[in-house]
Parts: structure tokens; sequence; C-alpha cells
């Protein structure tokens, strides 16, 4: 029974070298220990061209000499800073780089049961697919794996991973996949269409903001041939990484005197691969005092975790506001109901965000009616 372990979209980079190269480390030992066959490693791997050529000789020894075979299709972002250079010349030691556009077919049969691999490097588009000469399947199993957006699968929005068009589902279905190993999305997903099992483990470490959940890697089990074919894949099985953090975000309003809310209750559940985000909002007397509160939370929290970034976009200053009792008043009223703990103990996430916007909401018209007066 082939096992396959599947990732995506480490974006290893020489800024934060020994936190990415941790993490790969946790993926070769994940492997390992789960005695995979396969490691399919769909795409964005390195965060730009300029940064394989930097790390691929870290890569190559930490990779070594495997009991399994590590399959590397490259992504869109290893495209990125190339210049002259060329992917295909770089030797990525004892990895199987899957570069052929606009496709290739590998057939393995380690673990006992044989597998093809249709492997679809990132391109700009993928009309014309349906000409592709793929042979037909003679495997029990064919796994695709691909770079990009497979349609419906994703919103496509401003804040998107752009560039290239979307991949017809039809693509995977057509050429009789059994399972789609995608990356290019970083936000874990599965879904079962035509027949086959479309996922994206989403990044392996918490690339950007808003990367919230943990990061990890899918684990493919393929039943042998006669079990398998009838009754469809077992749904992969998700392996978090310990070494790839978490991205945990806190808006905090700020005293009228610029004194953000206490966070060490939260602090103490970050890792040190923690990438933290903290928004202040208010609007204060001054927003020097602000900005003394970010230093101050940084000198305390920032060498704890991998970033600590503090957004001061949503404070706005109002010379005079401490003095005026209406405020006052609607801040000691707005505390009074701040949303208790309910049985089981715990705040309701949304129910605490909407009791801090309300506060923002108002002190802003505050604000926007004292000036309107001065
Ligand atoms: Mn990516």
């Amino acid at each position: 029974m082939p096992r396959i372990l599947h990732a995506a979209d480490l974006h290893l980079s020489d800024a934060e070298k020994d936190h990415g190269l941790a993490v790969f480390a946790e993926l070769i030992e994940t492997a390992l220990r789960e005695r995979v066959d396969y490691v399919v490693f769909c795409g964005d791997l390195f965060n730009t061209f300029a940064d394989a050529e930097k790390l691929r000789a870290d890569f190559r020894r930490m990779l070594g000499a495997p009991p399994f075979e590590f399959l590397y299709l490259p992504g869109n972002h290893e495209e990125l800073q190339r210049g002259g250079g060329d992917l295909t010349r770089l030797d990525f030691g004892a990895a199987t780089v899957l570069h052929t556009r606009p496709w290739e077919l590998l057939r393995r049969d380690r673990g006992g049961v044989a597998v093809e691999f249709l492997a679809i490097p990132h391109q700009e588009q993928y009309q014309g697919y349906a000409d592709w000469p793929v042979p037909a399947k003679a495997a029990p199993w064919r796994i695709a794996l691909a770079h990009g957006v497979v349609a419906g699968m994703a919103y496509r929005g401003p804040d998107d991973e752009g560039g290239a068009t979307a991949i017809d589902a039809d693509l995977f279905t057509r050429f009789r996949a059994d399972y789609a190993a995608l990356g290019h999305i970083h936000g874990r997903r599965s879904q079962r269409i035509g027949g086959a099992i479309f996922s994206y483990p989403g990044s392996t470490r918490v690339w950007r903001r808003n990367e919230t959940g943990p990061r990890g890697a899918l684990l493919l089990e393929l039943p042998s041939a006669s079990a398998g074919t009838d009754t469809g894949l077992p749904e992969p099985r998700f392996i978090p990484f310990a070494s790839a953090g978490e991205y945990r975000k806190y808006i905090l309003p700020l005293t009228l005197e610029g004194e953000p809310a206490d966070l060490e209750a939260q602090s103490k559940a970050w890792g040190a691969a923690d990438y933290i985000e903290v928004a202040f909002t208010g609007v204060v007397e001054d927003e020097r005092s602000a900005a003394a509160s970010a230093d101050r939370l940084r000198a305390r929290y920032a060498a704890r975790v991998r970033a600590l970034d503090i957004d001061r976009t949503g404070v706005s200053a109002l010379p005079g506001i401490a003095s005026q009792p209406m405020v006052r008043q609607f801040l000691e009223a707005w505390e009074a109901r701040a949303p208790r703990p309910g049985e089981n103990g715990c705040v309701d996430v949304s129910a605490q965000a909407i009791w801090i916007r309300a506060r923002e909401l108002s002190l802003n018209l505050f604000k926007a009616n004292l000036e309107r007066l001065a």
C-alpha cells in the first residue's frame, strides 16, 4: 500500500533561513517516521529563484539519500527573480524535479503497487489541455501534481496570489487522476469532484499574515488495487508541524491615554515560531502614547516569537478627548457590556469582535462630532 506525503508552499527563503529549514527538516522527519514511499511537493518550495540558488546546497544536504522518492514540482515563485537563471540547471540532489511543460507522466512501483504521476508544472494558461496526448491510465492509481488555482476551489479576490488563469477540474478527471495533489492556495482544503479527491495541503509554514490555523502536510494511503478502485480513495490525513508556527491576530483597544489591553494571558499560548499581529484601535489624546505602547509591547514579546507586527493605523488622535465626560461615560458603559464566558468557560470570539468594533465605531463618531463642534 503506497504511502504519499503531500506538501506545498514552504517558501524557503534566505531571509528566514533557519525557520524555513527547520520546517523542511520536520517534513523529512515526518516522511521517515510515516515510512512513506513518496513525498510530492507541489510548488513554491522556494520563495524565489534567487532563494533556490542560495539554499539548494542546504536542501541537498538535508534531503540526503532518503528511502522515499522526493518529487518536486516547481511553482510560480521559483520563477521570481530568475534573471538569466534556469531552475533545470540547478542540482537538487536526490529530488526528482518535474520541469517538463506542459506535462509529463512518470510510472513508479514502490510499495508493491504501481502508481502513475501526472506532473503539470505551473504555467500561464492551460488552454488546449484536451489535446494533450496523455497515455491512458495503465496503473491502479494515478496522482496528478499541479500548482495553481483549480476553478471553484478558491475565492479569487484582490489579495489572492495571482497571475495565471484557473485550471479546469476537468483536466484532472479527463486524464483519470484519482488524486489531484495541488499547491498555490495557502489555506488547506479538500473536495471530491467527479470521483477524484482534489487537495491543497496549505502552506507548510506561515508565509504571511492571515494564514491562520496549523500548518503541515497531508498523508495519503493508497489501498491495494482490488480494494481501492471500487470504493475510491480514503481522505488524506492532515499532519500538523510543530515547527511551522501559527498566525495569531489580536485587536487591542487603547485607552484614551494610549494604554493597550493586557496580552499576558494570550501570550502564554505563543510558540517560538508563531507570527503575531497586534492591531491597536481607538482614539487617543496623543498619538505618541500609542507609539510608546507599541515599543513596550515589542520589548516584552518580540524575542519570544518569530514575528511580531504591530499595526497602529487603526488609532487616531484627538487632543482633549480624555476630558470629555460623555466619552468617559460611554467607555464605562462599554466596559460593563464585555461579553462574558459561556458555559464552556470561553468567550464567544465573534461577540468579542463585535464588542471591540462597537467601541471603535463609537469613538470615531465622538471624534467626528467633537471636531465638527470645535
Ligand atoms: Mn505559494
